[in-house]
């Protein structure tokens, strides 16, 4: 007999230890932790959300036959740890033999090695792509980019495909994929689902022992099954898949959502897999229901960027999610969590965040991680901010978005340049700067706006390290074009700035 570890990001049983384990003779061991709610101060609706589904999940396990050993957080004899529970179910049951999925993350990956018991560890089978795959295409590679990665993925995956060639002639459609948005009354909001008793039961459970984390309890609208997850996607791919391609990178103070897909919950707990997501694109497609640029943009998303991250955290190891390659030491200003900020931009996407533990893609990139980067803050802190407080955050996925991607912070193995933008950028794809205290326009004085002064900022004190970069080639020519007044009058602004910054001053 074993031990089937299941946990609370691996509810499939499709994939990994469950779809190898013995229902008649082995024990599905679950269990929820004070260690896993508290390795950073997650969200309360994160924690909602995973514990109502692990439970959810172990009673649909338990009517299909299967023996559950399932440990509440309140249990006199919960050990705290995974790990630790592990030990004492292993003792209680007289086995040393357990069968676990891989875990996500690096942390409890150690924590199972270090185990005085004999582990299988399965690999989780539920991403497209296995990581032998990945690791021979990385191997040789002097530089790991995702579009070279995402090219080989839809040729071995066939999505999209036409034979040999991309669907229409093109591997990318971004180009269409830039329009700002406006307020549409007739936009579907996400669907709300009503929370069950188990999910009730949750939220009190939440609001007693996580109530101080930062976010909202409550409305809490997740669906907390599979059932519920595939209704999610139903929704999305009939209302908003047509348009996703379009408002891709558009933000709206009044519609965090907008057309994207608010999926990525389910897909990193298990309740989806990536493959029905991107089934159910490509099926909608070929019906003729959504365009090229919406399909070819959302799986792009799945069987792209999100493979793609999975990859690059399990090639650079634990070390991965440690690295400052731009030496940036401030701290996280405090209106990442109270939102107290006259920036209109950054006040919003806090807020929502806190509200509902969800920001889309562009808000987390050009508004926070843009900010966050231009100002020079602490990527460590950034990281943890990042992965307490979204309802879909998990290291894996999260680090190489935010270290990478975001914060630059690994040197460039994720990205060929910092996603850095002035106002200018946020001005386009929003409608944040019409109700800010600051003016976009200005780009000095006492009412320019923070990113304009801090873009030039960040350029002049990273010069050496880009200057010879080709993309940044342009950037460095208009800031050499101004005249040498103007260039020292923009630095001693952002210095200004960044001093109100780190004395925690309002700004
Ligand atoms: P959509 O915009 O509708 O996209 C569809 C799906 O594509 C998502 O559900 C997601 O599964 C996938 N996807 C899209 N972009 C990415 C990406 N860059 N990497 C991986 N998958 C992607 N995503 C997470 O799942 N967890 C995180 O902790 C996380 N942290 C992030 C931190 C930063 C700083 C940034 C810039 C991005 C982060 N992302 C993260 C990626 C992306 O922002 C979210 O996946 C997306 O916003 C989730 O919302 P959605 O389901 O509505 O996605
Ligand atoms: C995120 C999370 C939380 C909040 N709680 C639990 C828990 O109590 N038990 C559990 O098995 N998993 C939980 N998780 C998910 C784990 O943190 C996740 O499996 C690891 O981070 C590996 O990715
Ligand atoms: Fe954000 Fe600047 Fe626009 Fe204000 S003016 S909303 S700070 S980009």
């Amino acid at each position: 007999m074993s031990l089937v570890l299941v946990l609370g990001d691996q509810l499939n049983r499709g994939a990994g230890a469950l779809a190898r384990a013995d229902r008649d003779r082995d024990l599905v061991v679950m269990a929820e932790v004070m260690d896993e709610a508290t390795y950073v101060r997650h969200h309360p609706k994160k924690i909602i959300l995973v514990l109502a589904a692990m439970r959810k999940f172990a009673e649909a396990l338990r009517a299909d036959g299967w023996r559950v050993a399932y440990t509440p957080l309140d249990d006199a004899d919960n050990a705290g740890s995974i790990a630790g529970e592990l030990l004492r179910r292993a003792e209680a049951e007289g086995t040393d033999r357990v069968l676990a999925t891989q875990p996500g993350e690096w942390r409890l990956r150690q924590a199972l090695a270090d185990l005085p018991l004999k582990v299988t560890v399965c690999p989780d089978d539920r991403f497209l792509c296995p990581p032998e795959v990945f690791a021979d295409w990385a191997e040789g590679r002097k530089v790991q980019r995702m579009e070279h990665f995402y090219r080989m993925m839809r040729k071995r995956s066939g999505y999209l495909m036409d034979g040999d060639d991309p669907a229409c002639g093109q591997w990318n459609f971004d180009h269409d994929n830039r329009k700002p948005a406006r307020d549409d009354l007739l936009r579907k909001p996400p669907r709300r689902h009503r929370p069950c008793a188990v999910t009730e039961a949750v939220i009190a459970l939440v609001k007693d022992r996580f109530g101080g984390h930062f976010g909202a309890t409550e409305p809490f609208w997740f669906a907390t099954d599979r059932q519920g997850a595939l209704e999610c996607l139903r929704d999305f791919v009939a209302h908003h898949l047509p348009e996703f391609g379009t408002y891709q990178d558009a933000m709206l103070a009044n519609d965090p959502f907008l057309h994207h897909a608010l999926l990525a919950p389910y897909l990193n707990l298990g309740l989806l897999t990536p493959a029905e997501v991107c089934d159910a694109a490509q099926a909608a497609y070929e019906a003729g229901d959504v365009p090229i640029n919406s399909a070819e943009g959302f799986i792009r998303q799945i069987l792209g960027w999100r493979e793609y991250v999975r990859g690059i955290y399990d090639l650079h190891g634990p070390g991965y999610a440690a690295q400052n390659a731009l030496g940036h030491d401030r701290d996280l200003p405090g209106f990442y969590w109270d939102g107290q900020t006259d920036m209109a931009c950054v006040k919003a996407v806090v807020e929502q965040t806190r509200e509902h533990a969800y920001a889309h893609h562009i808000q987390r990139l050009m508004v926070t991680g843009n900010f966050a980067l231009l100002a020079g803050i602490d990527p460590g802190q950034v990281h943890d901010w990042y992965l307490s407080v979204y309802a879909d955050a998990y290291e894996w996925v999260e680090a190489p978005n935010t270290l990478g991607m975001s914060q630059f912070a690994d040197g460039g193995t994720l990205g060929s340049k910092p996603y850095v933008s002035s106002g200018a950028y946020i001005d386009r794809m929003s409608d944040y700067c019409r109700g800010c205290a600051y003016k976009v326009k200005d780009k000095t004085g006492p009412d320019a706006c923070p990113f304009n002064l801090l873009y030039w900022h960040f350029l002049d004190r990273h010069r050496a390290r880009f200057d010879k970069n080709p993309r940044m080639a342009q950037m460095y020519r208009t800031w050499d074009r101004m005249d040498e007044g103007r260039r020292e009058t923009v630095l001693k602004d952002a210095r200004a700035l960044l001093t109100r910054l780190t004395k925690g001053q309002r700004m």
